[in-house]
C-alpha cells in the first residue's frame, strides 16, 4: 500500500533531508524514469527542474504540455543547474561520473534515485532481484505467482514499467527488476526479500571491473530482509552474512530450493517436499530451472502459497527473445535468444544443449572478454557465425576453435547457417553482445532473426 502524503514527506525528510520547502531538486534524464519522477516530484509539492543532455529528447515536447514551468535545460548538462539542486534524481542510463554530477556532489548535492522514493513511499513489501541475467524472468514469473496466490502485485522497475508507476495501483506486494546503474544510486530500499541471481561480466563499459559491478549488486541486500542466495555462483554465495534470514537455491547441490531426482524423475523441491516435477516447467534450458527456484525462494520469503507458485509456473510461457523457437525449418530448428546481451547468457544458452547448435553471435562487447566463451563454444558449437561490431574481437577470442564465419547482415547470416545445418540440428542466435551497433534493441534484433528465417519459406 501507498502510505499518505504526510508520510511519504516525513520519511523523505528524515531520510533525505529532502523537503518541498526548501529543497531544490534537479532531475537528470528526460526518459521513462525522468517523466516519472517529474509526476511524482509535483504530486508531492516539491519545485524542480529537468535536464537532459540531449537537444530535443523525445520525451521533451510531451513534459512541456504536462508541465509548462518547469525549468527544462537540453542540449548537454549545464553545470550551474547542477551546482545549486540540493538533491539529484539520476536516470539510471546517465553515469554518474559525469563531471556536473560529480561537482555538484562534492558540493554537497545528494543523490537519491526514483527506487528511494518508491521505497519511502509504500509500507507494502518489496521483493527487489537483480543479477547479470535471469532478472526479467524472474521478477515476472514472481509477479504471476503472486497474481495466481491472490495478491494485488506491482511488477516493474527495470523490466520497463518504472517504479514510481506502480503506485497508482496501489498494490499490496511490490516486484522490482534492478539493475546495477539503478542499485548504485539506491540507498534506502531495505526489501523484504532480495536476490542476486548470478554475476557475470556485463556493462564493464560502465563499471569497469568485475568487483565494482558484483559491489554495486550486492547493494540489493542492503537492509534487513530475507536475503536469496544462489550457491552454485561463488561470486553471490560470498555475498553471505551470517546474522541474516537467507534461503538458498541450487541446480547443482542440496539447498533450500534445489532439484533432486526421485523416481526416476526430476522434482523442484523444498527441504523434503516435492514442489513440482521439473519437467512440468514450460521452459527451455537448465538457467530456467534455476529461475524458478529463486522465484520460489523469493515468493516463500513474501508468504506465497507453493500450490499458488507452482500453478503459475506450470503455465508460465517465458519472455519474447530469450531461447523462444522461431520455427522448424526442414527439420532445422531455429532458436532467438537476442536478449543473450552477455557472455553469461551465452553460456548458459549453450549449456542447455546436448548436441552442437549452430551458433550466431556477436554485436557490442561492452568491454567484456570475449575469451570467456572459447570452452563453450568449442564444446557445443558446430561453427559459429559472427554479426556486427566486434565480430573481428570475438573471431581473434576463439581462435579457430571451431569455423568462424562473418556475415555483414542478419539476412546474410541466417543464409550461411541455412547453408551448414543439416536435419536434427539447431540454429541459435544468441549474441553475447548488445545490440546497439546494428539494431535499434534486442527486440529489434531478435525480430529481424525470425523474419529472415521466416523468409527462408519464400
Ligand atoms: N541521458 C542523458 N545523458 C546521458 C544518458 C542519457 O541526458 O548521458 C538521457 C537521454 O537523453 C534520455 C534519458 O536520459 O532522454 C533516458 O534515461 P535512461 O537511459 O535512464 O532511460 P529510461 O527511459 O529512464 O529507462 C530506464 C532504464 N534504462 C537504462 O537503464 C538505460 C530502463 O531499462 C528501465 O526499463 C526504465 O528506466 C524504467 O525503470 C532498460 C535497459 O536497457 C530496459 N536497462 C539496462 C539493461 O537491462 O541492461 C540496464
Ligand atoms: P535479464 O533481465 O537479467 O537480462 P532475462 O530474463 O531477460 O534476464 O534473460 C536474459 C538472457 O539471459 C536470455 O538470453 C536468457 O536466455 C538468459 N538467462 C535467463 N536466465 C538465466 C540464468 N539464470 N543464467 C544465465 N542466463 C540466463
Amino acid at each position: 500500500m501507498s502510505m499518505n502524503i504526510d508520510a511519504i514527506l516525513q520519511s523523505l525528510k528524515n531520510k533525505f533531508s529532502l523537503d518541498p520547502n526548501y529543497s531544490k531538486v534537479l532531475v537528470v534524464g528526460l526518459g521513462d524514469t525522468g517523466i516519472s519522477v517529474a509526476h511524482y516530484l509535483y504530486k508531492l509539492g516539491f519545485h524542480f527542474g529537468v535536464t537532459d543532455s540531449r537537444d530535443k529528447p523525445p520525451l521533451k515536447d510531451a513534459f512541456f504540455q504536462m508541465m509548462p514551468d518547469t525549468p527544462v535545460f537540453t542540449g548537454g548538462f549545464d553545470e550551474s543547474a547542477f551546482q545549486v539542486a540540493t538533491h539529484l534524481i539520476v536516470s539510471p542510463g546517465v553515469s554518474l561520473t559525469e563531471i556536473a554530477i560529480v561537482k555538484a556532489i562534492a558540493n554537497g548535492s545528494r543523490i537519491v534515485s526514483d527506487i528511494d522514493l518508491l521505497a519511502c513511499s509504500v509500507d507494502a513489501p518489496i521483493v527487489a532481484i537483480t543479477g547479470s541475467n535471469g532478472k526479467s524472468t524472474v521478477t515476472t514469473m514472481l509477479g504471476e505467482m503472486a497474481r495466481f496466490a491472490g495478491r494485488n502485485v506491482g511488477v516493474g522497475g527495470n523490466l520497463g514499467t518504472p517504479a514510481l508507476d506502480l503506485l497508482v495501483q496501489d498494490a499490496d506486494l511490490y516486484v522490482l527488476e534492478l539493475s546495477s546503474f539503478q542499485l548504485e544510486r539506491t540507498s534506502v530500499l531495505n526489501a523484504a526479500a532480495a536476490t542476486v541471481l548470478n554475476i557475470s561480466a556485463d556493462h564493464l563499459d560502465r563499471h569497469e571491473t568485475i568487483a565494482r559491478y558484483a559491489y554495486e549488486k550486492e547493494t540489493i541486500f542492503k537492509g534487513t530482509g530475507v536475503m536469496v542466495i544462489n550457491i552454485d555462483d561463488p561470486l553471490v554465495n560470498d555475498m553471505r552474512v551470517s546474522d541474516r534470514e537467507t534461503l538458498t537455491f541450487s541446480i547443482k547441490t542440496k539447498a533450500d530450493f534445489y532439484i533432486d531426482v526421485q523416481d526416476n524423475e526430476e522434482y523442484l523441491m523444498q527441504a523434503n517436499i516435492r514442489l513440482m516435477p521439473l519437467a512440468e516447467l514450460p521452459l527451455e534450458g537448465r538457467h530456467n530451472a534455476a529461475n524458478a527456484l529463486a522465484a520460489l525462494a523469493l515468493g516463500k520469503a513474501v508468504g506465497l502459497d507453493p500450490l499458488a507458485m507452482c500453478g503459475a509456473l506450470k503455465v508460465f510461457k517465458g519472455l519474447e527473445h530469450r531461447m523462444q523457437r522461431v520455427a522448424e525449418i526442414k527439420g532445422v530448428t531455429w532458436v532467438n535468444d537476442s536478449k543473450a546481451t552477455n557472455i553469461g547468457a551465452c553460456v548458459a544458452a549453450l549449456e542447455g544443449y546436448q548436441r552442437k547448435v549452430i551458433l550466431i553471435a556477436g554485436g557490442d562487447a561492452k568491454g567484456a572478454d570475449m575469451n570467456e566463451l572459447s570452452p563453450v563454444v568449442k564444446e557445443k558449437a558446430k561453427s559459429i557465425v559472427l554479426i556486427g561490431k566486434d565480430a573481428g574481437l570475438i573471431k581473434q577470442a576463439l581462435n579457430d576453435c571451431v569455423p568462424v564465419y562473418e556475415a555483414k547482415s542478419m539476412v546474410q547470416a541466417v543464409k550461411i547457417c541455412a547453408g551448414l545445418a543439416e536435419s536434427g540440428d539447431s540454429v541459435l542466435l544468441s549474441p553475447a553482445c548488445a545490440s546497439l551497433d546494428q539494431y535499434k534493441n534486442y527486440q529489434d534484433r531478435g525480430n529481424q532473426f525470425a523474419k529472415a528465417v521466416l523468409g527462408l519459406l519464400k
